[in-house]
């Protein structure tokens, strides 16, 4: 049984946030809608995967200003990019660069 499942069975377990940093890279959630991303400023680690999810009817993008990703984001669909160094990204959307966010990466 692993650590995780442990926690799940049990509530208790030592070693859950060593084992937590290691196994369970997170997804963070970026809605847009109405022409901008929310949250603007989000927090995630080296491993992590960024969800954008388009509510607008219009087609946007979520491209890092360093060239390292540009994810296209259909009307209605969403799009993901998995972190894979730390440092601060501003990132915009191509079609509306009124719209600009920030990921703070940390290592893990
Ligand atoms: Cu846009």
């Amino acid at each position: 049984m692993t650590c995780r499942d442990a926690m799940f069975a049990a509530l208790a377990c030592g070693s859950i946030a060593a084992f937590a940093s290691v196994a369970d890279a997170a997804i963070v959630r970026v809605t847009i809608s109405n022409i901008a991303y929310a949250p603007a400023k989000i927090a995630a680690h080296v491993g992590d995967t960024v969800e954008w999810d388009n509510k607008d009817f219009v087609v946007h993008t979520a491209t890092a200003r360093n060239g390292a990703w540009d994810v296209n984001l259909p009307a209605g669909k969403s799009g993901r990019v998995l972190l894979k160094k730390a440092g601060k990204i501003g990132y915009y959307c191509r079609f509306h660069p009124n719209m600009k966010g920030e990921i703070d990466v940390s290592a893990k």
